[in-house]
């Protein structure tokens, strides 16, 4: 992989609440069909055995659509199965530690609520970051607010690759793709849906023309 080349344009993550209550593997395969770029897996839930084994058989998956997956909290698991890369919230290791451990291939990505997190995970030498929760979620409880404003001075002050999360679905998708970020991130706007497939291919089409309208 690539880092310069990671696309970040649909951004999916994973939710064990929402993927337990379907078919796991089919409802990720169907949300890759329709388009998504990047997978994150997230999981609050499992043991670190539990994880290392949903980890792997996920990435032969993300493997067969050739789209990097990023695991969520865990280096350990990520270099355990070759994950092209890993998130890091405030309260995970530093950036510098997990580069230290993971080496300069893999991605690492940090999520971000303000400029000066956002600014920091910069200079520690993150490789993307994610900026939200833009809207209200059911996704993540105990989320910070950060407006439409505060995402664009974001991504009009640091260098890195943004990318947008909480809340967003095809009705606000295009406000914030008009603040310039690289991406969007998404759990239910694509999981909760009878199609993800569909609704992968809906969001990619708002994104396309928006960036076409912005030209
Ligand atoms: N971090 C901030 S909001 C969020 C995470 C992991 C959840 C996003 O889920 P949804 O369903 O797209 O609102
Ligand atoms: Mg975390």
């Amino acid at each position: 992989m690539d880092k310069q080349r990671v696309n970040y344009q649909l951004y999916l993550l994973t939710d064990e609440k929402i993927l337990e209550s379907r078919n796991y593997i089919k409802t990720l395969e169907e949300a890759l069909s329709g388009g998504v770029s990047l997978v994150q897996l997230r999981d609050k839930k499992l043991s670190a055995n539990e994880f290392f084994h949903r980890a792997f058989e996920v990435h032969q998956l993300t493997q067969k659509y050739g789209v990097p997956l990023i695991i969520n909290d865990r280096v350990d698991v990520a270099l355990a199965i070759g994950a092209e890369g890993v998130h890091l919230g405030q309260q995970d290791l530093p950036v510098s530690a997990a580069s230290q451990l993971a080496g300069h291939k893999m991605l690492i990505g940090v999520s971000a609520a303000t400029l000066e997190e956002a600014i920091r995970a910069e200079v520690e030498g993150a490789d993307y970051v994610g900026v939200g929760a833009l809207y209200p979620t059911g996704t993540k409880a105990n989320t910070r607010t950060v407006t439409l404003d505060q995402l664009k001075i974001i991504k009009n002050t640091v260098g890195l690759p943004v990318v947008a999360i909480g809340g967003i679905c095809k009705e606000n998708l295009a406000a914030v793709i008009q603040q310039g970020v690289d991406g969007v991130a998404v759990v239910s706007a694509v999981l909760k849906e009878e199609s993800p497939a569909k609704a992968a291919e809906v969001l990619n089409q708002i994104i396309d023309e928006t960036r076409r309208k912005q030209i």
